[in-house]
């Protein structure tokens, strides 16, 4: 069949922030399994490309698709949703399927508001097969396929059971970096994006990603993420790579072997990663600092222990700081991330958290993100029992700056807005010791 896969803009741009921009892995891994099925598939990029909407109706008209399948986090929804409504003018015979975090978790209120045929819910390399295989097929009823909810004939919406996730990751083929038409951004850049685990055990009561994934984490190969690894120097020029894992360093033996491998491939790469400062030892940071490790993102999240175990991040504040410690050290840069706006903060909690930060803490760089509950976390199907309401419902907004989408029982939005922008210019963050 013909298919485009689309990834709508993002709220960073490529002019606002280019450290942000990476090749889009969602449509890459769909466009590599489609292809390998025998379907036409294009890939449309719009983060990078400052595509207009006019210059999107020209491509589908040229490419006439059969199914369009765009791809949305919650900062994207909106316009994904946009996009379907343009496909569906141009040719509502076209079929339209949404994948991708924020379609997931709202499923139903999505093919009840925006003229989406089918989500395909979490994992999607296995479930979009499926659905393509039926649809080229002109079988009757998508009753039996695993992982979607759709709309049946009637207009109701069916939402199927789960499907088990892809238990071998390197069965997948290399993400489809060929098909993006925007190749020549990101290579210009030089900086790439891979994925060497899904998945994250901990169930953090804010995250959305872990339960998006099943709570489990699930590897490739070294072997596997190699050749991906040798596949962006060669044709593209790496120079930095970003391992873009939930949760990188979970198993640290396979840090080793993988510092192991990137050594040992001499490409002479700048890397980061996310990592729980829990997980983290002098000697692993050694190897990874010696196989071009050149910063870590850490999600501290509070500098209070009382707010650790309520978000169930089960992690001691000892751990962050002996993390930031050792990591300047060995001379790897620390970005932390931290929470603003907990259900339960005070503005006297949320000005120790700031000084914490910037007093004891004290990592090369720190992100205070104002709490957004995001579809799927425990936050967000729990709100009212949290005393969290929303402000400002687009989720486009919700990406963790200043307005707050949220007041609590104890903040209101402009109190906590008030506080992110102090937090922002605290001193201190960065200035050595
Ligand atoms: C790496 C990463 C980044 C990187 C790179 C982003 C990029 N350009 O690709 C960086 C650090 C830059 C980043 C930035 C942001 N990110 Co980010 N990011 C991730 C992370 C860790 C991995 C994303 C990834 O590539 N996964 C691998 C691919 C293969 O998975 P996937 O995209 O989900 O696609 C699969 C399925 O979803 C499905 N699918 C997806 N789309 C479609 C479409 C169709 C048609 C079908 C059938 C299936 C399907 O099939 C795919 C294959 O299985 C995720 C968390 C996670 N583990 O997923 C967060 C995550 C997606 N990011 C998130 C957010 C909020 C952001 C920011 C808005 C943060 C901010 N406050 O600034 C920014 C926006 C950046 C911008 N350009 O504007 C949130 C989204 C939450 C939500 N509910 O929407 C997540 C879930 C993190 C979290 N726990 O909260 N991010
Ligand atoms: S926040 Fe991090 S550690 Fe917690 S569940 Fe999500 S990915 Fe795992």
């Amino acid at each position: 069949m013909k298919v485009a896969l689309l990834v709508p803009p993002m709220p960073y741009t490529l002019e606002d922030a280019p450290e942000l921009q990476f090749p889009p892995l969602s449509i890459c891994y769909l466009g590599a399994v489609l292809r390998e099925a025998g379907h036409e598939v294009i890939l449309v990029d719009m983060t990078v490309s400052n595509m207009t909407l006019a210059a999107l109706r020209r491509k589908l008209k040229a490419f006439r698709p059969q199914v369009v399948g765009i791809s949305a986090i919650s900062a994207s929804f909106t316009k994904g949703a946009a996009i379907a409504g343009l496909v569906k003018e141009l040719d509502p015979q076209v079929a339209v399927l949404m994948g991708g975090m924020h379609p997931t978790f709202a499923d139903r209120s999505t093919l009840e508001r925006y003229p989406v045929d089918i989500v395909v819910r979490n994992e999607g390399e296995r479930t979009v097969l499926e659905v393509l295989a039926h649809l080229e097929a002109g079988a009757d009823g998508l009753g039996g396929i695993a992982g979607i909810s759709y709309k049946d004939e009637s207009g109701a919406i069916q939402v199927n059971p789960p499907r088990a996730y892809i238990t071998d990751l390197d069965s997948l083929p290399l993400p489809a970096y060929d098909l993006l038409e925007t190749m020549p951004i990101y290579a210009r850049l030089r900086e790439f994006l891979v994925v060497t685990s899904r998945g994250c055990p901990y169930r953090c009561i804010f995250c959305s990603s872990s339960p998006f994934w099943g709570h489990r984490w699930r590897v490739r190969s070294i072997d596997h993420l190699m050749a991906e690894i040798d596949h962006l120097v060669d044709r593209y020029g790496a120079k930095t790579m970003v391992f873009g894992d939930d949760n990188f360093s979970f198993d640290n033996p396979r840090v080793f072997e993988i510092c192991q491998a990137l050594h040992a491939g001499n490409y002479q790469l700048d890397w980061r990663c996310s990592v729980r400062a829990d997980s983290l030892t002098r000697p692993l940071l050694q190897a990874m600092r010696d196989s071009g490790c050149s910063g870590l993102f850490i999600g501290v999240e509070s500098g209070s222990q009382k707010s650790l175990d309520l978000l169930r991040k089960r992690s001691r504040l000892e751990d962050s700081l002996e993390a930031v410690r050792l990591c300047r050290e060995v001379g790897i840069e620390t970005t932390c991330a931290m929470l603003m706006g907990l259900p339960w903060e005070t503005e006297q909690d949320i000005r120790e958290n700031i000084a914490f930060v910037t007093h004891r803490l004290r990592p090369h760089e720190v992100v205070w993100n104002l709490l957004h509950p995001d579809p799927g976390s425990e936050l967000y199907e729990k709100l009212g029992d949290y005393g969290l309401r929303f402000v400002i419902d687009d989720p486009e907004r919700h990406i963790g700056n200043a307005p707050s989408v949220i007041e609590t029982r104890h903040l209101t939005a402009p109190q906590l807005n008030q506080l992110w922008m102090e937090a922002c210019f605290a001193a201190g963050v960065g200035e050595e010791e």
